[in-house]
């Protein structure tokens, strides 16, 4: 008897999405271009309970060894890996079959692959997988985007294998058209940076030790912060190190590395001229986190010079501390979504991906690295008012920021005034007061760029453009 669907790609990815599918009781094939890795999971099946999962050596007979209409999933590295499985496997398969690309590839290239799949009859679909290995394996997020068609062959089996919510139903849904799944998925938000600051802040102002900070994000995880993130905090704060004294955060080196979704999401902001300060913000925290020999040799320059690093102050109220840096970590949070929501949905309409914004937060909430209680309160916002111009101007989120704001505006003080940055939830709270405003300084802007370009203007009281010779009248009035 044939299988339900195929896998290939058996790497951590692909090994635990075909066990979990397995699991579910869809008889599945498994392939991988080197075979030890074939062998490994049919070994892993078997310890695991006997799973229907068969695996095949070579490309012919695993593609043939599945239902028709097939649908295979790739789970190998974005770039040319993907080129090649496709090239590969593609020879075997015909009119009405279907590839799945589970991949983190970029947008452009699965619309690419869509369209060159189309013109050979194929069906293709990119779908972003979040969680890792533990999602793969008990229950992914997943973000399916392309052919609507071929997400219809293999709904149900996504339906049973993605991460289940209690009253939110599976963390899957069809995206939209095109790349848009795989789009979604490679979007960052900056919070770990914002509970970088938040940790910065207690450790170096007010010298929390690891005991207190464990203790401290714990009780943070229990409450309005609660989510992946701030758990793993938590349990960062209590490891010991295994190679000498004292606790492993303790020893770990302060370079960041980067796999490029920051980047990605950030050049995407500024070319379709949203602002995501936080966003950004994070990245170039990475990018100066990267220049430690840099930072280092700064340090003494200004040492020497009668700076030092920080200033603590131990006059501060511990309790109220806590109390004001969880509530700017809260407030900076949602302005970070503020940013990615209208990022995401000018990128829709750019595309014409119609991606439903609630829909959005809701698949997030299992699985994947994100997910928090508070992605139900953004759901809710748009299920309030769909068209929400921002997730700042939701009556809920209004209240919210108002009864945190004072709090945030003494931690960003406090941390100014110590000489430690906290560039994301400086830049969030900049991002806040900019928004907010029904009048900005951008009319001096506007009236230099007239002066000195003609560029023209608009004037608060009759419609119209102007232009006005700044140049001429200046001279003849100047002291
Ligand atoms: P990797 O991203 O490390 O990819 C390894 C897989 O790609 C192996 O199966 C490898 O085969 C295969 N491969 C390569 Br490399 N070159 C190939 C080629 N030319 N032809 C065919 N296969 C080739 O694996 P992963 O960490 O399991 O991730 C898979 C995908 O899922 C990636 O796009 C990744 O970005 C994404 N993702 C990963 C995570 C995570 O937590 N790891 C989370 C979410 C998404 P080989 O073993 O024979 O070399």
């Amino acid at each position: 008897t044939l299988n339900r669907i195929g896998l290939a790609g058996l790497a951590v990815m692909g090994q635990n999405l075909a066990l979990n599918i397995a699991e579910k009781g869809f008889p599945i094939s498994v392939y991988n271009w080197t075979t030890s890795e074939v062998d490994e999971t049919v070994e892993r099946t078997k310890q695991e309970g006997n799973l229907p999962l068969y695996g095949f050596h070579d490309p012919e007979s695993f593609v043939h060894s599945i239902q028709k209409p097939r649908v295979i999933i790739m789970l190998v590295k974005a770039g040319s890996p993907v080129d090649q499985t496709i090239k590969t496997l593609s020879v075997y398969m015909e009119k009405g079959d279907c590839i799945i690309d589970g991949g983190n590839e970029w947008y452009e290239n699965t619309e690419r692959q869509e369209k060159a799949m189309g013109e050979l009859g194929l069906l293709y679909l990119g779908m972003g997988v979040s969680g890792g290995e533990e999602g793969a394996r008990h229950g992914p997020s997943m973000m399916p985007g392309g052919s609507f068609e071929a997400y219809k062959h293999i709904e149900d089996i996504l339906l049973k294998v993605a991460a289940q919510v209690p009253d939110s139903g599976p963390c899957v849904t069809y995206f939209g058209k095109g790349g848009s799944g795989n789009f979604v998925k490679s979007f960052t938000t900056g919070l770990n940076m914002l509970i970088a600051e938040a940790y910065d802040v207690l450790k170096s102002v007010r010298k929390l030790s690891n005991e207190e900070l464990n203790h401290v994000f714990s009780e943070w995880n229990k409450g309005e912060l609660l989510s992946f993130l701030i758990e793993i905090t938590a349990d960062i704060f209590g490891i010991k190190d295994d190679k000498g004294e004292g606790y492993l955060v303790d020893k770990v080196l302060d370079k960041t590395g980067m796999k490029g979704t920051g980047k990605w999401t950030v050049q995407q902001a500024a070319e379709l001229s949203v602002a995501a300060p936080t966003i950004a913000s994070s990245l170039d925290a990475r990018f100066l986190s990267g220049l430690k020999d840099e930072r280092v040799e700064a340090a003494k320059v200004f040492k020497s010079g009668g700076i030092g690093n920080i200033f603590t102050d131990q006059a501060v109220d511990k309790e109220k501390l806590i109390n004001d840096v969880r509530q700017a970590l809260y407030a900076s949070k949602i302005c970070s979504y503020a940013q990615g929501k209208n990022l995401i949905r000018a990128k829709s309409i750019e595309q014409g991906w119609d991606l439903k914004l609630g829909e959005l937060a809701r698949i997030w909430k299992g699985g994947c690295i994100i997910r928090a209680v508070f992605l139900d309160r953004i759901k809710k916002a748009y299920d309030r008012n769909p068209d929400l111009a921002s997730l700042l101007v939701d009556p809920e989120f209004v209240k919210e920021i108002i009864d945190r704001q004072s709090s945030w505006r003494r931690v960003v003080c406090l941390a100014i005034n110590a000489g430690i940055s906290t560039p994301g939830m400086s830049s969030s709270l900049a991002y806040f007061d900019t928004y907010r405003r029904d009048r900005l300084p951008a009319n001096l802007v506007q009236a230099q760029r007239d002066y000195f370009g003609a560029h023209t203007y608009e004037r608060t009281d009759i419609p119209g453009s102007f232009y006005t010779e700044w140049f001429k009248i200046a001279k003849q009035s100047r002291i």
